[in-house]
């Protein structure tokens, strides 16, 4: 039988663009389902919720199979690949090991804290002001705290799911407003990019050039360095970890990374793909309706263009 495999997802996500450069690399066919989580917000939605009881993005359906953590993803998708060797080597424990760390970056701390407070920002956000808009945002994550409580009477099967996505919107709108809070993550960054550059220039060390970050294999660290450096370029932070001349090595790798397709179309074009995919999803649902007027409209110029017709008989 076919390997159904659909893909819930937001295109600027963070952790969709995981997924979605995962399913690339490994070349698996998926059918995209777009979930605007700051739009429409279907992620706090009891049928959302029941798929994936955290209420984000993503989320694979694999036949059978439902999968709700990006790194889960990753590794359900690259199992028994170069993507993800097998960690019972060497090499496999080396690939874990930079998959975990740069996966605990507080990467939702450091984009909502920098949305907030733009003046973080080193040259700007790459995006159109109503993509990365604090007010934008703030009465998204206010709105889907009020929707929450509703939904969760309406659904108390899924009291303790609603309650953490209560608890969740609660902080965040509590926290990301309050600059220290923000800048110790923004600080922690510095410690893990000079890893990197020793890593990028230990790996260049001796052997041929254009290495990833654990040999000449790109894996599923590679994916989790390019998510965060696509994201720091579209919080225009990038600049304040690494440029030509600090940590040369990582804006080496940056530069490489960016030409590959799967990177490419997915993190470099970020704001593009969510616009299409936004676009596409409005164009859907309004068809229907325009279908309808349509027909009405057929039917009323034929009722008319009859009655004319016996009239005039
Ligand atoms: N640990 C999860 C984190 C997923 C996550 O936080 N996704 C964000 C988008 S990048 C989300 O869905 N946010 C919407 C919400 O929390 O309502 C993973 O790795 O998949």
């Amino acid at each position: 039988m076919e390997r159904k495999v659909k893909l819930y997802y937001f295109p600027v996500s963070y952790y969709s663009q995981k997924a979605c450069i995962a399913l690339e690399e490994m070349g698996v066919a998926y059918e995209s389902v777009l979930i605007d989580i700051h739009g429409s917000k279907p992620q706090k939605e009891a049928w959302y919720l029941r798929l994936n009881p955290n209420g984000t993005v993503p989320t694979l359906q694999d036949g059978d199979v439902i999968v709700t953590e990006s790194e889960d993803i990753v590794t359900h998708v690259g199992k028994g690949s170069q993507l993800v060797p097998d960690v019972n080597t060497k090499y496999g424990q080396e690939v874990a090991k930079w998959r975990k760390t740069i996966n605990a970056v507080s990467i939702e701390t450091i984009t909502m804290g920098t949305v907030f407070n733009p003046e973080l920002s080193c040259s700007g956000f790459k995006a159109p002001k109503s993509v990365l808009n604090r007010e934008k945002v703030k009465a998204s994550f206010q709105a889907q705290l009020d929707e929450c409580k509703q939904l969760m009477e309406k659904n108390p099967d899924l009291r303790k799911e609603y309650e953490a996505k209560i608890n969740k919107l609660q902080w965040r709108l509590q926290t990301y407003g309050d600059k220290s809070k923000i800048t110790p993550a923004l600080d922690n960054l510095e410690s893990l990019f000079d890893q990197l550059e020793q890593q990028l220039t230990k790996m260049a060390a001796g052997q041929s050039p254009n290495q990833w970050l654990c040999g000449p294999h790109f894996t599923a660290a590679d994916i989790n360095l390019c998510i965060t450096l696509g994201r720091l370029d579209l919080l225009g932070l990038a600049e304040r970890y690494h440029s030509d001349t600090k940590r040369p090595r990582v804006h080496e790798y940056w530069r490489r990374a960016q030409m590959r397709p799967s990177i490419n179309r997915v993190t470099v074009h970020a704001i593009r793909n969510t616009m299409r995919a936004m676009f596409g999803q409005s164009v859907r649902k309004t068809l229907p309706v325009l279908g309808g007027l349509l027909a009405v409209g057929l039917a009323a110029g034929l009722a008319v263009y009859f009655a004319q017709k016996r009239y005039v008989q």
